[in-house]
C-alpha cells in the first residue's frame, strides 16, 4: 500500500470510523443501477409531469445520499463508471429583485380599506358576499402561478451536477424508463466491479464508496466542510496510478468554464434575476498529470486525487438584510486555504466539527436482530414497509438521520432548511421549495431545540428578522395595523404578502398569522438555550413586533372577545369569524413575549397592551362531536381527514392542552386526532407523532412512526409528502424526543417529564443529551418499560421539579451540576 494511502486509512479509523456503527445508512449498489437511466439529469424532465403522471422520478428521491454544510449541499448517486453528484447552493433562487428595487412590495395597498365591510357581511351572516369580497380584496399583486410564471416569487434550483467519469465502464445495459424493482441478483455483475458498497455516516458526515475492479481496492469519500466551506471529494486505491477521472460539470444554468489560478472555474448569472453564480473546482492528485480544461479537470494515473469545490451567488452582497462579502473574492480565498489545507486535514477538521454537533445526543431504543442488522438499508425499510417485525435500530438511524439532515441544511451563516432542506435537483420544484409558513418552515426547526442543535435554528431567526420589514408594508396594507406579519409562503426575496390567486379560494394564500408562528420561535430559541443576549439582540425584534401586530390585528366581535375575522383555517374549510389556529397561535406568541420582556427588562404601555389583547383571547371550544373545534363556529366534520391539524397548535408545538392541566380540552383533542385518522402526508404523520406525545399515549405516537416510515419514507430515509419534503424528517425526529422527555408545562423551565410517552415496543433503552426547557441536558435509562436512572445537567441554578411515571421528585439545581435521580 502506498504510504499516502497508508496515512489516510489510518486517520479514518481514528477520527471518521463510525463510533457507533448503527449511525450508517448504507447499499449495495449505485444510487443509478436501481433502474434509473443514467444519466439522467432531472431538471430536464418537468416536476409535475414527474410526481403526478406517474413519470418515472429521480433515483435520488429514493436511493441518493445528502451531505450539505448549510451553505452548500450534495446528493451523491455512489455510480462506478460515472459518479454523480447533485449540487446546491442555498441561496440559488430566482426571483426576486425586480426593477423597483430588491425589496418585493407585491402588496395590495387598498386592502384593509375594505376589512370593515367583510366583518360586517360575516357578522351578519352573509357569507358568500364576504368570501367575494376577500377574494377580490385580500390577496398580493403579481403572477397567478407561482411557478413558471411568477418571476417575481422565484424558485429554488438546482446548480446542476458534477459528473466524474471513472474510466470504471460496466457492460452497456438498455436503460428502462420507468424505475424497476432492484434485480435479485448481485449487483456487481452488472457494474463490472465486485464488493460494492456505498454509505453515509451520520456521526461524521463522512460519505464512502468503496468496491474492487480487476484486482483493485478502489475508495472515495465525500464531505461537505462547514468550518472550511467547501465540498471534498476524495478518490484513492490500493494500487498505484489507478485513478484516470475526468470531472465536469453540467447545469442547467449558463455557466462558462475556464482555466484560473490552477482551479477551474464557472461563472454565470441567472437568466430570471441576474443573480451572479461562481462556481470554483480545485484538485490536488498524488502523482499522475493533471490538466485543467476549460470544459473539465482530466487527471491521468494519479495514485490519489482530491477535488476540492465551492459554490455561492451573490445573494448576501445584494441582500439589504445580509450585506454578505463578494462571493468570487470569498470563493476565491476559502478554496486558496482549502488547498493549502489538502485533503487530510480537511477531513479532520470537518469530522471535529460534525461529531461536536452530532455526537451530543445518543439514543438506544432496543436491538434489532442480528440478520435484519446485516441488511442494507433499503432492505430494512422495505422490511418495515412491509410491516414485517420490530426494527428499533432503524428507527434511531431516522431520529439521528434527522439531526444530520438538521446540521448539514441549516448553519450559522446560511438560510434557513426550506422545503427541501437544501437539496433539490429540478429547477421547478413541488411548491418552488419554498418556505411555507403554516407549517412547514416550522416544523423544520422543532427538534433544534430538544435534539440539542440550538445553533441550527439561528439561520431561522435571522431569516425571520429579515422579514421584518417587508412584514411591516404586509400588515399596514392588510390590517392597517403596526409590527410586521408574513402570509402562507415566502421565499429568500422578503415576500410577505398573501398569494395573488383570484381563482383559488382564499384560504389557501391569506394566513396573517404566519409571523406570529414564526416568531414563536425566537422565545423556543430561548427557552431552550437560555441565553439572555441573543434573545435581546436576534428574538425581541421579531417577538415584538409580532406581537405589536396582533394587538392591532385581532377584532373586537360583539361579545367583547378578540379574533381573526374573516380567517381560514390553515388550507381547510370555509371563511369563518375566528380559527382556533389563529387564536392559539395568538395565544402562545403574546405569551412569549411577554415572558420576554420580563427576561429582558422591557416594561410599560407595550407590554401592557399584549397583556389586555392576550387576556381578552377567546377561550378554546369543545363542539358537538366531542372534538377541539377547528372554528368558532361548530362546523367540524367528524368524517374530514384532512391533513391539516393546526387547530391542535395548543397541543403542539403550543403549550396550551395538556392532560394533566387541561384534561377536558385534551379529551375533545384526542376525539379530533382520532377522527382524523392515522394516515395523510409525511409531515402530517410527523406532527401526530408530537400530538400523540404530548397526549402522552407513547402506543399511539409509536404507531404514527410505524406509518411514517410505511407510507412516508423512502430508501433512503427521507420524507415523502409524496414527494420529497423534509419537513416529515424533522417532525419525525422531534416526535422520537418528545415521546422521551418533555419540558412543556413551563416555559422557562424548571419541569422535565421523563419518559412521557413510553411505548411497549421500547421496553428497554437509553438516551444521552436530549434538552428540556430552561437549560437541562439529560441522560435516561430504561428496563421492562420503567426508569432505571436518570442524570440531569444543569445550566441553571433554581427548583427543578422531574416527573416520571407517577413519581415527582423536586429538587434544587445549580447552574453547572450534574443531578442524579434516586429511585
Ligand atoms: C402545504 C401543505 C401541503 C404541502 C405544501 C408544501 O400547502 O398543505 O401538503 O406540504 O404545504
Amino acid at each position: 500500500m502506498l504510504p499516502f494511502l497508508l496515512f489516510s486509512m489510518a486517520a479514518l479509523q481514528s477520527s471518521a470510523a463510525p463510533q457507533v456503527p448503527n449511525l450508517e445508512l448504507w447499499y449495495d449498489r449505485p444510487a443509478d443501477a436501481y433502474g434509473v437511466p443514467s444519466p439522467l439529469r432531472s431538471w430536464e424532465i418537468e416536476s409535475r409531469d414527474r410526481t403526478d403522471k406517474g413519470n418515472p422520478d429521480p433515483s435520488w428521491e429514493r436511493y441518493a445520499l445528502p451531505i450539505g454544510n448549510g451553505l452548500m449541499g450534495a446528493m451523491l448517486y455512489g455510480g462506478v463508471a460515472l459518479d454523480r453528484i447533485q449540487w446546491n447552493v442555498h441561496s440559488l433562487w430566482s426571483g426576486g429583485p425586480g426593477a423597483e428595487g430588491w425589496q418585493q412590495d407585491l402588496n395590495r395597498q387598498d386592502a384593509h380599506e375594505h376589512l370593515e365591510e367583510i366583518r360586517q357581511a360575516l357578522l351578519h351572516g352573509d357569507a358568500a358576499r364576504a368570501e367575494n369580497l376577500s377574494t377580490e380584496y385580500l390577496r398580493g399583486l403579481g403572477s397567478e402561478d407561482r411557478n413558471v410564471n411568477d418571476v417575481r416569487f422565484g424558485l429554488y434550483q438546482t446548480l446542476g451536477e458534477i459528473q466524474i467519469e471513472t474510466g470504471h465502464l460496466a457492460p452497456v445495459l438498455t436503460p428502462p424508463l420507468i424505475p424497476l424493482p432492484k434485480p435479485a441478483s448481485a449487483p456487481a455483475a452488472s457494474l463490472g466491479v465486485e464488493n460494492y458498497r456505498r454509505s453515509l455516516d451520520l456521526s461524521t458526515g463522512v460519505h464512502r464508496v468503496s468496491y474492487q475492479r480487476d484486482g483493485v481496492q478502489f475508495q472515495r469519500l465525500a464531505f461537505c466542510s462547514n468550518p472550511q466551506r467547501v465540498m471534498v471529494l476524495h478518490y484513492s486505491a490500493n494500487a498505484g496510478g489507478a485513478q484516470n477521472l475526468f470531472l465536469h460539470l453540467e447545469s442547467p444554468h449558463p455557466l462558462a468554464g475556464a482555466p484560473q489560478d490552477g482551479a477551474l472555474i464557472f461563472r454565470g448569472s441567472l437568466e430570471n434575476n441576474g443573480l451572479l453564480i461562481d462556481v470554483r473546482i480545485g484538485v490536488l492528485a498524488q502523482k499522475g498529470s493533471v490538466s485543467i480544461e476549460k470544459d473539465g479537470i482530466r487527471v491521468v494515473a494519479a495514485d490519489a486525487v482530491t477535488f476540492i469545490l465551492i459554490a455561492d451567488t451573490d445573494y448576501a452582497a445584494i441582500s439589504p438584510t445580509w450585506r454578505g462579502p463578494d462571493p468570487v473574492q470569498r470563493n476565491q480565498q476559502l478554496l486558496v486555504a482549502a488547498m493549502r489545507l489538502g485533503f487530510e486535514k480537511l477531513l479532520a477538521e470537518h469530522v471535529r466539527d460534525f461529531v461536536a454537533l452530532h455526537g451530543r445526543v445518543a439514543l438506544d431504543l432496543g436491538a434489532t436482530s442480528a440478520q435484519v442488522l446485516a441488511l442494507p438499508t433499503d432492505e430494512r425499510v422495505k422490511l418495515q414497509q412491509q410491516s414485517a417485525g420490530q426494527d428499533p435500530d432503524l428507527e434511531e438511524l431516522y431520529f439521528q438521520f434527522g439531526r444530520y439532515l438538521l446540521m448539514s441544511s441549516s448553519r450559522p451563516g446560511g438560510l434557513p432548511a426550506n422545503l427541501q432542506g437544501l437539496w433539490c435537483n429540478e429547477i421547478v420544484p413541488p411548491w418552488n421549495a419554498d418556505y411555507h409558513l403554516n407549517i412547514n418552515l416550522q416544523m423544520n426547526y422543532w427538534l433544534s431545540g430538544p435534539c440539542n442543535l440550538m445553533e441550527c435554528q439561528k439561520p431561522l431567526i435571522d431569516y425571520i428578522n429579515a422579514l421584518i420589514i417587508p412584514g411591516a408594508a404586509t400588515a399596514k396594507a392588510y390590517n392597517a395595523a403596526g409590527g410586521w406579519t408574513a402570509h402562507l409562503s415566502s421565499n429568500i426575496w422578503g415576500y410577505t404578502n398573501p398569494h395573488p390567486g383570484k381563482n383559488r379560494p382564499r384560504y389557501w394564500a391569506y394566513f396573517p398569522l404566519g409571523g406570529s408562528w414564526l416568531s414563536t420561535h425566537s422565545f423556543e430559541q430561548f427557552a431552550f438555550d437560555g441565553d439572555v443576549d441573543y434573545l435581546r439582540e436576534y428574538g425581541w425584534k421579531n417577538l415584538a413586533g409580532s406581537a405589536d401586530f396582533l394587538v392591532d390585528y385581532l377584532y373586537q366581535l360583539p361579545n367583547g372577545t378578540l379574533s381573526s375575522i374573516p380567517s381560514w383555517s390553515p388550507e381547510h374549510g370555509p371563511i369563518s369569524t375566528g380559527t382556533t389556529a389563529d387564536l392559539s397561535i395568538a395565544r402562545e406568541l403574546l405569551g412569549g413575549a411577554i415572558e420576554a420582556a420580563r427576561v429582558i427588562g422591557e416594561e410599560g404601555e407595550r407590554v401592557d397592551r399584549w397583556q389586555i389583547t392576550l387576556d381578552k383571547l377567546p377561550p378554546f371550544r369543545i363542539g358537538q362531536h366531542g372534538q377541539l373545534q377547528e372554528w368558532l363556529e361548530d362546523i367540524d366534520d367528524p368524517q374530514d381527514q384532512h391533513r391539516h391539524l393546526n387547530h391542535l397548535f395548543g397541543l403542539y408545538p403550543g403549550h396550551q392542552i395538556s392532560p394533566q392541566y387541561t384534561p377536558q380540552l385534551a379529551t375533545a383533542a384526542a376525539v379530533t386526532l382520532q377522527q382524523r385518522g392515522d394516515g395523510a402526508t409525511g409531515w402530517s404523520m410527523g406532527w401526530k407523532i408530537n400530538f400523540w406525545a404530548r397526549m402522552g399515549d407513547g402506543n399511539h405516537a409509536y404507531l404514527m412512526i410505524r406509518n411514517l416510515l410505511k407510507n412516508g419514507t423512502s430508501y433512503n430515509l427521507l420524507d415523502l409528502h409524496p414527494p420529497f419534503q423534509i419537513d416529515g424528517n424533522f417532525g419525525g425526529t422531534a416526535g422520537v424526543a418528545e415521546m422521551l422527555l418533555q419540558s412543556q408545562y413551563c416555559a422557562v423551565g424548571g419541569q422535565l417529564d421523563l419518559l412521557p410517552a413510553l411505548p411497549d415496543a421500547w421496553p428497554t433503552g437509553s438516551f444521552r443529551g436530549l434538552r428540556g426547557r430552561g437549560g437541562y441536558r439529560v441522560d435516561v435509562e430504561w428496563a421492562n418499560g420503567r426508569l432505571t436512572a436518570a442524570t440531569i445537567h444543569a445550566e441553571r441554578t433554581g427548583p427543578l421539579q422531574v416527573r416520571c411515571q407517577g413519581r415527582v421528585w423536586d429538587l434544587e439545581a445549580k447552574a453547572g451540576e450534574k443531578l442524579k435521580l434516586v429511585l
